[in-house]
């Protein structure tokens, strides 16, 4: 195949064009009594929420999601995150609290620095790194309870020093939020649960509520709802990205390990069905016992059915004619999660230029940076690796700049500033310099 025939391939459609399921489109049909769009179940959604506030949020908990609450339960009580720590697993609270150490102290090393510098005549300048005040952090329910996602999101906020992290999720039918989701959130500085989902989730963040309050950013990744949720309130709050269904590239020639490939390709494939792995190698042997590999890996799969069909859906295997090409792809694809597994994997890395997280060598299997090496794993997907970043510290953090000049350092630029200030026809911005102009100094 041509590079342009193989970059069809490995480019993803736009993430607003998706095309919904039958189930979600009869269940869209009974909620809302006609055929909507994903995007304008949404903007109902969100205009509801801002009209109608709470009332709105327990409407559409009930009809979509078929949870019964009210204003006294759509918080998460001390009590019910006291009953949900005696209830996890001793391992998995040691495994958390050893997760959120090592995210911690990688985060802390981002912290950006508040600066000030002199200039000519005692002017200064400068920039000051100030912490948003209230973030809101989306987790979604659904099958896949991912405790790992909440540390992900509300380490970063606690590090850059947000003072009120905000969490939503969807609870389970019985109205309970998993016991692990609220051990982390606990363990990892989040202030205040919700039990709510959905685009009504973001629209009460972003507005806020009698009970839920408004919040700066909302971060978090979600189904479809809740990306075009995000999208649509944006200007109203910040937001992170817009994130899509996983992906994991690889780059591997014939020092790699097939059962290594396998096994990563099919961990990503294990998530959604959506999920995308894709392996670029100039080794054709390679390719053939990872496909075999694949097949037994996968029988043994408690998550079969899924990682299959993503498999068989997004699943990719390209021949390249040396490693170089392969990045060459990558960089088109802008994958996720990249990892190379060459015999000089760091060779390669400067010429990487699109990837969410880069993993070096065979001994760093995606995994490890989902859960454990500190790294975030809240990652650009669809191809936007090309321009967003990794969830990071500065993702809670402004930066405001810092003027401080002098009357002799004004003096000596005044002339300039008061040029360009009538070359653009602005009288009273010359003005604001001449006034200061009398005083000889
Ligand atoms: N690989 C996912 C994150 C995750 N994996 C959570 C397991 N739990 C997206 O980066
Ligand atoms: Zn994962």
């Amino acid at each position: 195949s041509t590079l342009e025939e193989l970059s069809e391939l490995l480019i993803k459609p736009p993430f607003d064009q998706v095309i919904l399921g039958e189930g979600a489109k009869s269940h869209i049909k009974k909620v809302f009594g006609s055929e909507l769009t994903a995007s304008q179940v949404v903007d109902k959604i969100i205009h509801d929420v801002r009209l109608k506030g709470d009332e709105a949020v327990l409407q559409y908990t009930q009809v979509i999601d078929g949870i019964n609450l009210s204003e006294e339960t759509l918080e998460v009580t001390e009590a019910e995150f006291q009953e949900a720590l005696a209830k996890v697993d001793e391992q998995i609270l040691a495994a958390i609290r050893q997760a959120i150490g090592n995210v911690r102290s990688f985060h802390t090393e981002q912290l950006p620095k508040t600066w000030l510098t002199y200039r000519e005549h005692g002017a200064m300048l400068g920039q000051s790194c100030i912490p948003l005040e209230r973030v809101g952090m989306y987790v979604p329910g659904g099958t896949a309870i991912y405790p790992s996602s909440v540390i992900m999101n509300a380490v970063p906020a606690a590090v850059a020093g947000v003072k009120e992290i905000i969490m939503v999720v969807p609870p389970s039918k019985d109205g309970s939020v998993n016991p692990s989701i609220l051990a982390a959130a606990r363990e990892s500085g989040v202030t205040r649960v919700f039990k709510a989902g959905g685009a009504q989730a973001i629209a009460a963040l972003a507005f806020g509520t009698k009970l839920i309050p408004k919040v700066d950013k909302i971060t978090g990744p979600g189904n479809i709802f809740v990306t075009l949720a995000k999208k649509a309130v944006y200007g109203h709050c910040d937001i992170d990205m817009l994130a899509g269904p996983s992906e994991i590239l690889i780059v591997a020639d014939e020092t790699a390990d097939p059962s290594y490939i396998a096994a990563d390709m099919l961990s990503q494939a294990e998530h959604d069905v959506l999920a995308s792995s894709i392996l670029i190698t100039d080794s054709r042997n390679l390719a053939s016992r990872v496909e075999i590999e694949l097949q037994c890996q996968l029988a043994k799969l408690p998550r079969r059915e899924i990682a299959e069909a993503s498999l068989q859906k997004n699943g990719l295997m390209i021949i390249t004619q040396n490693s170089m090409q392969a990045i060459e792809l990558a960089n088109i694809s802008a994958p996720e999660h990249l990892e190379i597994i060459t015999e000089q994997p760091f060779a390669l890395l400067p010429y990487v230029k699109n990837a969410g997280a880069v993993f070096l060598g065979p001994y760093s299997p995606e995994p490890l940076g989902d859960y454990l090496a500190g790294p975030n794993h809240v990652l650009p997907t669809g191809g936007t690796a090309r321009f967003y970043s990794v969830l990071n510290v500065e993702t809670f953090m402004k930066r405001t700049s810092i003027i401080a000049y002098s009357q002799k350092a004004l003096q000596a630029v005044a002339s300039q500033v008061i040029t360009l200030a009538e070359a653009e026809g602005l009288q009273a911005h010359a003005n604001a310099i001449r006034v200061r102009e009398k005083n000889d100094v």
